[in-house]
Order: structure tokens, then sequence, then C-alpha cells
């Protein structure tokens, strides 16, 4: 297993669409491993293979808490079935936009259809945080940032700081 680095906005990559995986095989399940251990050490209860730079439809969660036993769990062309009328609001945070959070409404309750490790067909129901999560996690895989949810002048505010903070930072490397 190995860490890799997060990407951070603007980084294009985060803004693409992801392709679905043919076969749950052992590179797949080495790329489940590595997103496990990035998102542990980050650390996050959700991480996407293109915060990674791979554009493969894969996701990887831990909703568990601090003191509980840990719960990896990890989607392969997670698609979301059913969506409740309800909605709910979290605080939510991404690693690709590090230390900003924002409160996002969503469904509170999704069924969602993917292939496990083994590549076996799945299907649960998800409410609460791991119903958040797991939206957040599938947009990632659409190109889409829970930035794009907030009014045009935060989403604006937030861009343009990364943006700034990118730019300076090319400027420290040359
Ligand atoms: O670690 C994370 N926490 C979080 C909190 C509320 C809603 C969503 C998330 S996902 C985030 C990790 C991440 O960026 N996944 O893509
Ligand atoms: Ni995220």
């Amino acid at each position: 297993m190995s860490k890799r680095s997060i990407l951070v906005i603007p980084d294009p990559v985060l803004r693409k669409v992801a392709a679905p995986v043919g076969t749950v095989d052992d590179g797949v399940r080495a790329l489940i491993d590595d997103m496990l251990e990035t998102m542990y050490a980050a650390p996050g209860i959700g991480l996407a293979a293109p915060q990674i730079g791979v554009l493969d439809r894969v996701v990887v969660l831990d909703v568990s808490g601090d003191d509980e036993e840990k719960q990896p769990m990890a989607l392969v062309n997670p698609e979301i079935v059913w969506s409740s009328e309800e909605l709910s609001i979290h605080n939510e945070g991404c690693l690709s936009i590090p230390e900003y959070y924002e409160e996002v409404e969503r469904p509170a309750e999704v069924g969602v259809r993917f292939l496990d490790r083994d590549g076996a067909e799945q299907e649960i129901r998800a409410d609460g945080l791991l119903a958040t999560c797991i939206q957040h996690e599938i947009d990632h895989l659409n190109g889409v940032l829970f930035i794009d949810y907030l009014s045009r002048l935060k989403r604006d505010r937030v861009t343009k700081k990364f943006a700034k903070q990118a730019r300076l930072a090319a400027l420290e490397k040359a």
C-alpha cells in the first residue's frame, strides 16, 4: 500500500468525469488500498479516485467515529438508485478544498448500487452522515464539488482564494 497525494482546486482533473471500471481486478483492489491509506492519513471520511488523479469510478469511505472500530467501505461504479424527498443539511468539507466548510442540503436518505472489492453487486440504503458522504463522493466522479451548491458569492470567494494560492505556489517553484 502507498499513500498518494491529494489534488487541490483548481486542479482541472477534479472537474473531469471518471470512467466506469470494467472488472474489479487486483489493480482496482490495489487502488482501493492506496485510497484507504490516503483517506485515513489525511484524515478524512471519504475519498474519490479523481482526488488522487485517477479517473476511475472508485470511492472509499469510513464514517465510523474515532472511538469505534474502523469500517472501511469501497464502492466501485456506485449509482444512486433512489433518493428521499426529505432533505438534510450537513456541514461539509473536502480534502481537495482544505480548511473550508459550509452547510449543504442533500437528500437525507439514498439507495446506492455498486460493486464491492470482490466485484459482487451490492445495494445499500444510507442515511445520516453516510448518505451525505456517498453523495459527495459520487459527485467527485462526475467532476462536481460541494462548493457548486453554494451561492455564487461564496463559491467565487473560495475559488479565487485557491487560485491565488496556486499562483503563489507556482511562483515559489520558478
Ligand atoms: O473528510 C471529509 N469529510 C466530509 C464531511 C462532510 C461531508 C463530506 C465529507 S467528505 C470529506 C473527504 C472528501 O473530500 N471526500 O471527497
Ligand atoms: Ni471531497
